[in-house]
């Protein structure tokens, strides 16, 4: 009897001491599925531990869980709200969803294949918020820990850049890894990251924004580019989570960063010999004149010599140039990483404020230090295409001349040459008043005035000045503003509004036809044409959007130029 009791205790002791090593292990096994719940730090006490807390077998080793739910409901939306009000993303699809979610895996199959090494070193993952949606931070979180390796996460920093509520970024300090920092007063994003870094204590610094989702595998591919050259700053490629519906889509990996003269970001196709090596070297990571800015790994000591951020930028915008042009510049590479994947919830608009002067004033404002420091006299360049930026003053930029002087930077020809030499450089010749396309009526001239997507379209008198009144005709229909804000779209709802909207080459809502003799443009979906309805000279210039209407040939608000560049 005593034997049995023996074996019997010596099985059920091999039985217990298995869990953990079984969920240890499992995690392959479940995949995707794997998240047993968020641990929190073992110094809390038991009073501080929400409900959902779970205890082991033993009395001594107790497992411990943070209460995602009632987290999330804490803050959710109430009956009636509008689910975009407070993130311009769809609040109540992003909180209906597990925080780990299963995603596609969206690498090429080759992705597995590549050897990495066994002793990387561990990170710092950075992520700064401002009134972030709680499901949304917190699905960023749990993608981190969830799908990198244990040891290669040496923390996770969150930069709570002075949100309403301060106990959003609070409750999160209770879990295994989380730091959180807050700013006494709304910094920005740049500021707040170098709080993040300054913090840091790993070799590596990992920067996320707060609406991310990071994919299996994610996470060593970056760090394998710095150990084999710690000068590198790589980004991840990064996939698009809608902003609707929360669906996690695999981005093209035939796009690398850019800009025009305008200097805002846009995806550029790779060249035709870079599409040509990819072909052959599906792994191989993308040489990149610019990084989107948000989603990239650097080097933490890199980070501190090549002076971090410009401190005297505020809230959101420019600081991606700035970093890309003093990383390329100053002896650095950026790289996007084709193996590694994470999605980012991309918005039409900003769901936060910016204390100082508006969000196209701050962007201005960052733009031009960011131009006045370090793109010598092409910086002339951007103040055509973005006139109004001349006039918005930018402080005191002498800090950072000094830190291009003292690194040694090779001058912005240098990088336009051999960094982005698919950017059109305009000519001295070609800067009279005619080298911008432009879509006329009269003296009056089809023009943004600089309002984001989904708004309407103007009239406005012609500055010959491209920016705003840059429109042109692409060869596959669209009507594409040649300063990256987009195309014109008929929204074909009760009103025929005609917007400005991503531009989306295969959406038959985007496409025109230049009917030459008559001079009309006429929508091909809907066989309407475009109307500047600009004879009712009661309406302010500025408010005389641009609609569809029945294409009349006599009607003189229907006649367009369209002038070539
Ligand atoms: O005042 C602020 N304080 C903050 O902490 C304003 C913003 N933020 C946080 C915010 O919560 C978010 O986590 O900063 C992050 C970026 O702000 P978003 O998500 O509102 O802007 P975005 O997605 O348009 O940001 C892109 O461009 C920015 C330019 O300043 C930054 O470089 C972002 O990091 C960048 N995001 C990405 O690169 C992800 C891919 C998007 C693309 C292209
Ligand atoms: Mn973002």
């Amino acid at each position: 009897v005593r034997r049995k009791t023996k074996i019997l205790i010596f099985v059920s002791l091999v039985w217990i001491l298995s869990i953990p090593v079984y969920l240890l292990f499992s995690r392959n096994a479940l995949g995707e599925e794997y998240n047993e719940g968020l641990k929190l730090k073992s110094n809390f006490s038991p009073n501080e531990v929400p409900s959902m807390l779970r205890l082991s077998n033993s009395e001594k080793q107790e497992w411990r869980y943070f209460d995602e739910r009632k987290y999330i409901e804490e803050k959710s939306l109430r009956v009636g709200e509008d689910p975009y009000r407070r993130n311009k993303f769809n609040q109540a699809i992003s909180d209906s969803l597990k925080t780990n979610r299963p995603i596609p895996d969206t690498r090429h199959p080759a992705c597995q294949n590549v050897m990495l090494h066994d002793d990387l070193p561990s990170a710092s993952v950075i992520i700064t918020f401002h009134n972030e949606a709680r499901s949304a931070l917190l699905r960023t979180i749990v993608s981190v820990l969830n799908r990198s390796p244990e040891k290669l996460i040496k923390e996770i920093i969150l930069v709570d850049d002075f949100s309403d509520d301060a106990s959003d970024g609070e409750e999160l300090e209770k879990l295994e890894k989380v730091r959180v920092l807050r700013n006494d007063k709304r910094e920005g994003l740049m500021r707040s990251r170098v709080k993040g870094a300054d913090a840091a204590e790993a070799e590596i610094l990992v920067f996320l924004d707060s609406h991310c989702e990071c994919n299996v595998g994610w996470l060593e591919p970056l760090l394998q580019r710095i150990v084999e050259d710690r000068m590198r700053v790589v980004s991840p490629t990064i996939d698009v989570i809608d902003l609707d519906n929360f669906q996690y889509k695999a981005a093209s990996s035939n796009l690398k960063g850019g800009f025009d003269w305008n200097l805002v970001f846009k995806w550029v196709r790779l060249t035709p010999s870079e599409r040509e090596h990819r072909e052959t070297h599906p792994t191989d990571s993308i040489r990149t004149p610019m990084i989107a800015g948000g989603l990239f790994a650097i080097d933490r000591r890199f980070f501190e010599k090549l002076g971090k951020y410009d401190m005297q930028m505020n809230i959101w915008g420019g600081e991606n140039f700035e970093i890309s042009f003093r990383v390329w510049s100053c002896g650095g590479s950026l790289e996007i990483l084709p193996c590694s994947r994470v999605g980012h919830v991309f918005r039409k608009q900003h769901p936060y404020s910016f204390p100082g002067g508006g969000g196209g004033h701050v962007f201005m404002y960052n733009t031009r230090r960011t131009a006045e420091v370090w793109m010598d006299e092409y910086k002339t360049l951007y103040y055509k295409a973005v006139p109004l930026a001349q006039r918005v003053p930018i402080g005191d930029i002498s800090e950072r001349l000094a830190l291009r002087k003292s690194l040694g930077c090779k001058p912005f020809s240098w990088y336009l040459e051999n960094i982005y030499p698919e950017l059109r450089v305009p000519s001295e010749s070609s800067g009279g008043g005619k080298s911008f396309p432009e879509l006329k009526q009269g003296s009056l001239c089809l023009d943004s005035l600089g309002k984001g997507y989904s708004n309407p379209i103007y009239l406005y008198p012609c500055h010959g000045q491209g920016g705003n009144q840059a429109w042109a005709l692409t060869s596959n229909g669209l009507l594409e503003n040649l300063n990256g804000q987009g195309c014109l779209e008929l929204q074909m709802g009760s009103t025929l509004n005609v917007i400005h909207a991503l531009c989306s080459p295969h959406n038959p809502n985007q496409m025109w036809t230049y009917l030459e003799k008559q001079l009309m443009l006429k929508h091909q979906n809907s066989q309407m044409c475009l109307d500047s309805q600009s004879n009712n000279e009661l309406l302010d210039l500025n408010s005389r959007p641009v609609i569809a209407r029945n294409c009349r040939p006599d009607s003189a608000s229907q006649k367009w130029f369209l002038t070539t560049s």
